[in-house]
């Protein structure tokens, strides 16, 4: 099933980088970034919904869609693939799990420290002050039903600033401290595993071309083919929530 060599950079890895998108919690049955664009919100696109300029045309709109993400989010379970990636953490001496998705299946599948690159749908704020707001641990109730719908953001106990979700929008910076030491993980690791992304969105796009091609390697869990195809030494065309339970038991059993 697995080329021994990838069996051996597994087992004899001093610091191995772990990088998620969507497609790692697609089995979770959560929505691909696109996918996410069903009902009231399939007239527009991702790049317009996830972005300040789009929440400040239209708040109910943009809060409604994520109010649904995060109840999603809520109903979901981590997947197989989500268990393997947190056993990998036990089994060798570094490990750096870095995530575009603003989902916690990561955190409770029992991956500790995760780099959430494009933030979470678990930490709004204040719009204008920026203050933390604590969501109610279930979504929005008048979001019960299964259409989708637009909800009125909360506003910030300190300045009445309308509350925002707390994931990076399109032509916003990364969080500045999170994108240093994901490009430090990806310069020092010697084994990268990507996983379950498109690699269309930049900067995160960039970080495989980090890793050095003399003492790192690249491996694509994918069942399509990206623009990382030509990178990666392997590219293994399998969902993850199959795949990676059989490479930690090829490697770890
Ligand atoms: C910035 C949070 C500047 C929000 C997200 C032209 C060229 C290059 C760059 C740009 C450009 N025009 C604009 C840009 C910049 C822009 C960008 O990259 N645009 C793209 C569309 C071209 N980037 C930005 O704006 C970034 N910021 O550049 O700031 C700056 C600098 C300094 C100071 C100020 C400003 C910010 C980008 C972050 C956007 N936020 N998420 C939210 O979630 O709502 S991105 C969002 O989309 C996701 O986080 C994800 O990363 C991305 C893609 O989503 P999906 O396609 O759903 O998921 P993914 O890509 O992960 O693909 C799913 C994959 O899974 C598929 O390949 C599929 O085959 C696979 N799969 C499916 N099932 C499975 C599976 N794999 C394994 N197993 C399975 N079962
Ligand atoms: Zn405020």
């Amino acid at each position: 099933m697995f080329a021994d060599t990838l069996i051996e950079k597994l087992q004899k890895s001093q610091h191995l980088v772990i990088l998620t998108g969507a497609g790692v919690s697609a089995e979770s049955g959560i929505a691909t970034f696109r996918d996410a664009l069903t009902g009231l919100w399939k007239k527009y696109d991702a790049e317009t919904l996830a972005s300040e300029q789009g929440f400040r045309a239209d708040p109910a709109l943009v809060w409604g869609w994520y109010e649904w993400r995060r109840k999603q989010v809520l109903q979901a379970k981590p997947n197989p693939a989500h268990y393997a990636i947190a056993q990998l953490a036990e089994q060798l001496p570094k490990v750096t799990l870095m995530t575009q998705n603003v989902d916690d299946l990561h955190e409770r599948a029992g991956s500790h420290n995760v780099l959430h690159l494009h933030g979470s749908l678990h930490q709004p704020r204040c719009l204008d002050c920026d203050q933390a707001y604590d969501l109610p641990k279930q979504a929005d109730s008048k979001n019960t039903s299964n259409v989708e719908s637009r909800i009125d953001p909360p506003h910030c106990y300190d300045c009445d600033g309308p509350i925002r979700p707390g994931v990076v929008w399109f032509g916003e910076q990364l969080p500045v401290n999170v994108w240093k030491l994901a490009q430090e993980a990806c310069r020092e690791c010697d084994l990268m595993l990507v996983i379950g992304t498109s690699g269309v969105v930049w900067p995160v796009a960039d970080l495989p071309n980090f890793v050095n091609k003399d003492r790192g390697c690249v491996v694509q869990i994918n069942p399509n083919i990206t623009s990382l195809n030509g990178l990666a030494s392997y590219n293994l065309s399998e969902k993850a929530g199959a795949i990676l339970p059989k490479l930690y038991a090829a490697a770890f059993t």
